[in-house]
């Protein structure tokens, strides 16, 4: 067995539903891509987008030594159609990513796993491991490697698990032998920009994040500002919207990954979720990805949802928190009260 066949199998034995390998080595055209989207203010205020910036837009820039990319998906398919609660406005829409346990452990469980075989296999190779909140644009590598391509809506596409992967990745001084990278297959399609609420799509393959629901939802401090509020509807937490409608889903399966099944309520009813104060919200989403936004945050963007929902049984939940400590909540609770009793 070649390394890479090694590699291959092992990673496979340990869960990961897709693997490839690529040089750590990004082209010029990366790097002026997230330029240009720095450099418009599209990140909005994710500044950590902006301090890593060399890091990021270059393997060897983060790590000398590494020589080549070992790009790994995880599938995260949800056995139900993730928009179907839309529809449902008194209950809350939440990602599909963030129905289960969070991805950053599991995805970083399954790396430390084959990162340590590999440290047994090829001795005295060092590696490092990455998942999301590394200074590593996930994306291009993966496409590189031929993991899939960078549909319009800006995420990996996979030809067999449609918009569905997480993705993580092996930075190791091993010589592998790299992948083809995958061709576009979007082709004419434009379902996923005409699919947005917020327009948020400049042009196809490219997002701004300060309109995009997933960003003001989970990334952003402060009120949401008012032009999004009636388009976020009822999502409280990511949004799913331009994944899902990708026709390349037809070839995704459910996910195999038992912890990525939902945990509790697909579409909790936003009556509870605005009842929840800090110690029963931690309680709540101990071990989802939803813990990291804090109780403020997520009863912000619950009360958004009340707002929109058009259900007057939801004005005593938003009374109570008129008078909330937290004043992005108190002022949530006061445009959500003049949605529902104008
Ligand atoms: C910042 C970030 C966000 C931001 C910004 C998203 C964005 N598109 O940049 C926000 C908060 C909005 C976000 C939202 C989501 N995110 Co996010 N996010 C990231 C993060 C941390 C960095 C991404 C980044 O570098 N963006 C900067 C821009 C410049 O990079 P880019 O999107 O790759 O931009 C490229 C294109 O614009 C392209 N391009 C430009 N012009 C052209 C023209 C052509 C022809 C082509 C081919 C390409 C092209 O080139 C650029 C650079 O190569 C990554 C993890 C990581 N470390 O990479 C996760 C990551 C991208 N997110 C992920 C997920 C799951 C999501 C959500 C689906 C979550 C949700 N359901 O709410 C949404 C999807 C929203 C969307 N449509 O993108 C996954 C995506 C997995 C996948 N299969 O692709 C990642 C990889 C995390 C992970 N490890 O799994 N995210
Ligand atoms: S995640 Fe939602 S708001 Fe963000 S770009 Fe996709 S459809 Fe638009
Ligand atoms: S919905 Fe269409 S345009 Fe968007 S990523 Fe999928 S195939 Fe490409």
């Amino acid at each position: 067995m070649t390394p890479t066949e090694a590699i291959r199998a092992e990673a496979l034995r340990l869960g990961f539903d897709a693997v490839r390998f690529t040089e750590a080595l990004l082209p010029e055209a990366a790097r002026e891509r997230l330029d240009a989207f720095v450099d418009s203010g599209a990140h909005g205020g994710m500044g950590w987008m902006e301090t890593r910036r060399e890091q990021r837009a270059q393997p060897r820039a983060l790590w000398p030594e590494a020589v080549s990319v070992i790009a790994l998906g995880l599938n995260y398919g949800p056995d139900y159609d993730p928009l179907a609660s839309l529809e449902q406005r008194h209950r809350a829409t939440i990602s599909a990513y963030a129905q289960g346990r969070d991805y950053h452990d599991v995805v970083k469980k399954r790396l430390k796993a084959l990162g340590q075989w590999m440290a047994r296999e090829f001795r005295g190779q060092p590696l490092k491991v990455f998942v999301d909140t590394a200074p590593v644009m996930e994306k291009p590598l993966a496409a590189q490697a031929g993991l899939g391509w960078q549909g319009k809506h800006t995420n990996l596409v996979s030809r067999s698990h449609g918009s569905w992967l997480f993705l993580g990745e092996i930075y190791t001084t091993l010589a592998l032998e790299p992948d083809a990278p995958e061709s576009d297959h979007c082709g004419s399609c434009r379902a996923c920009l005409d699919a947005c609420p917020t327009a948020a799509f400049p042009a196809p393959y490219r997002l701004d994040a300060r309109r995009c629901i997933s960003y003001l939802t989970i990334e952003h401090h402060g009120p949401i500002p008012k032009e999004f509020r009636r388009a976020m509807g009822n999502r409280i937490y990511g949004c799913d919207d331009c994944l899902a409608v990708c026709p390349w889903n037809k070839f995704a399966r459910a996910a195999a990954e038992m912890q990525f099944a939902p945990r509790a309520e697909i579409a909790p009813r936003l009556a509870e979720l605005a009842g929840l104060d800090d110690a029963a919200f931690r309680a709540r989403f101990a071990g989802s990805p939803i813990k990291r936004i804090g109780r403020n945050r997520f009863i912000r963007n619950v009360l958004i949802a009340i707002g929109n929902s058009g259900d007057t049984a939801l004005l005593p939940a938003a009374r109570v928190l008129c008078e909330d400590g937290d004043p992005v909540v108190a002022e949530a609770a006061r445009w959500a009260l003049e949605q529902l009793d104008p």
